[in-house]
């Protein structure tokens, strides 16, 4: 089986070629601004076009609320979809291929469950990057709920106090754990303003970063407990480009380790890595 891969991602698209289950090639380029789904999709198989070719079908894993209709946000500050944004009958008729779409976080969490073992029931992916995603899974079977919204956990309010989020909450995880929270943060601190890679790298020594990226850790830590609370979760698995980045995991799991024991649970990366959530998009068509 030979699958065009797609992650639309609020900051990049990854576009790849998945053949058996492996990502033979990969590339990617900004998230381009979403005008109507026509141009989208037609920018992004312009992208894929040495791959088109080659495929049976197409897989797609997106941010935001993934129905028949078509794409919306939650949150549209990470990437605003004008209504209505049907993107998979626009890749369908452009490229002559069935394509299959999910949300971003529910597509990984789906692959990443079946490269666990046997013995786990209920599990939770988590990605934080531009937004905070999740996807879960209960008595192994994914649930996406009547209207898909299941595993917008980024948007469980956690701090009445906390920032307003783009979804109209105030305090919502994604307001404060997620690579946005975090480089607004980071812009109120340093000048010149430094990349979320800089701020990671000069956190050891410098105790502003170390701050920044500690609230970040605590919020996603204590969204982790809550969902151990709430599903009794046999284990989590974190991605994304904050979740992955260096030393994060490690932080996560040790302030988890301080709240009472029955709350705790334990996390760990995405075998998927970077491209969890890309790997999911084909993996729709494994099932
Ligand atoms: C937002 C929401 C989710 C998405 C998550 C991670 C939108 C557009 N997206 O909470 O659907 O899963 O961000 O998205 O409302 P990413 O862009 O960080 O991968
Ligand atoms: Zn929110």
């Amino acid at each position: 089986m030979r699958t065009l891969a797609i992650d639309i991602g609020g900051t990049k698209i990854a576009v790849g070629l998945v053949i058996d289950g492996q990502l033979t090639s990969r590339e990617q380029f900004s998230t381009p601004v979403a005008n109507n789904a026509e141009d989208f999709a037609q920018q992004i198989l312009t992208r894929s076009q040495q791959w088109l070719e080659l495929v049976d079908s197409i897989g797609v894993s997106t941010t935001g609320l993934v129905s028949k209709a078509g794409i919306s946000a939650i949150n549209p500050d990470t990437l605003a979809f004008p209504t209505p944004f049907p993107l998979a009958d626009c890749l369908q008729q452009q490229s002559g291929k069935p394509v299959a779409m999910l949300n971003d976080a529910q597509a990984a969490a789906w692959y990443e469950y079946k490269m666990l073992d046997d013995k786990v029931d209920n599990m939770a992916f988590i990605t934080v990057s531009t937004g905070v995603g999740g996807g879960i899974v209960i008595n192994r079977q994914l649930h996406k709920g009547n209207v898909g919204l299941a595993g917008h956990i980024g948007h469980s309010v956690i701090d009445s106090q906390g920032p307003t989020c783009g979804c109209g909450q105030t305090g919502c995880v994604e307001a404060i754990a997620s690579g946005t929270a975090i480089k607004k943060a980071s812009d109120a601190c340093f000048s010149p303003p430094i990349s979320n890679i800089e701020l990671f790298e000069i956190a050891s020594h410098n105790p502003q970063a170390e701050a920044i990226i500690d609230r970040s850790a605590n919020a996603i830590a204590t969204l982790c407990c809550n969902l151990k609370a709430t599903l009794d979760l046999d284990i989590i698995v974190l991605g994304g480009g904050i979740g992955l980045a260096l030393g994060y995991l490690d932080r996560v799991n040790q302030l988890i380790r301080q709240r009472p024991q029955a709350f705790q649970i334990s996390v760990v990366p995405a075998q998927g890595d970077y491209d969890a959530c890309l790997l999911g998009a084909a993996y729709q068509f494994k099932d």
